[in-house]
């Protein structure tokens, strides 16, 4: 969580029997360096990280000689988590946003609720493509499972592109940008206040409870007669 007022960071650790990770998120910017033990997933990490305009340290170490499907996962899996801890460290998020991003003959689409409700639809059109030990199919999972673990509607669509490498880069990129607006703390633009009500039931705000404030909490849910939301 946050460890100096105004700063929206978290690090995380995440190991199993099939990766080991440390990770460190800063949404306000700083370092990027990447090594998950796959070079194309690095370099797609590194420019998620750069366009979004973050600050991210993301080591990794996993099952390589099985295949590259768990270390992307769990690298997608940490991320996520981090993300989301980071957005319930600081103010409430403008949470809509699209972007587009090229790269060269390839042409992506990015669009992005930071909804509290997990929902993924990636289709980069890679085939059966490999992007050096990395697999199509692999980037595409990435996106999806960063969108589960931060709990956020994502819409990526490579729209065209003949180059598989250009395809993964852009789709990355206009992701990169479309969260980069999407964690933007609202109400700081012209069109604040249409922010504030874009969504009938507001910001999903989820914090951990400590048993003291659980037991607080439920007690002053439990003496409100039904329905009686505040
Ligand atoms: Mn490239």
């Amino acid at each position: 969580m946050t460890s100096e007022a105004g700063r929206r960071r978290a690090a995380i650790g995440r190991r199993s029997r099939e990766t080991e990770i440390a990770l460190s998120l800063d949404l306000g910017g700083g370092e990027v360096s990447v090594d998950s033990g796959i070079g194309f997933l690095d370099h797609l990490v590194g420019s998620l990280a750069l366009h979004a305009g973050w600050g991210l340290e993301l080591y990794c170490r996993g099952d390589l000689e099985v295949d590259e499907h768990h270390s992307a996962e769990d690298c997608a899996l940490a991320l996520g988590e981090a993300l989301a801890r980071a957005l319930a460290s600081g103010p409430r998020p403008r949470r809509f946003a699209s972007a587009y991003a090229p790269l060269d003959e390839a042409l992506a689409r990015a669009v992005v609720d930071l909804s509290g409700r997990p929902f993924c639809r990636a289709v980069l059109g890679l085939g059966t493509a490999r992007l050096g030990a990395l697999a199509g199919e692999n980037a595409e999972h990435f996106v999806s499972s960063l969108a589960m673990a931060a709990r956020a509607t994502i819409h990526l669509e490579v729209l065209t592109g003949e180059n598989a490498h250009h395809r993964a880069e852009a789709a990355f990129k206009a992701l990169a940008l479309a969260l980069r607006e999407a964690c933007a703390p609202a109400g700081l633009s012209a069109t604040g206040a249409a922010e504030a009500a874009a969504s009938a039931k507001g910001a999903v705000l989820l914090e951990e409870l400590s048993p003291e404030l659980f037991a607080e909490r439920s007690a002053a849910l439990r003496a409100r007669p039904a329905g009686g939301r505040r």
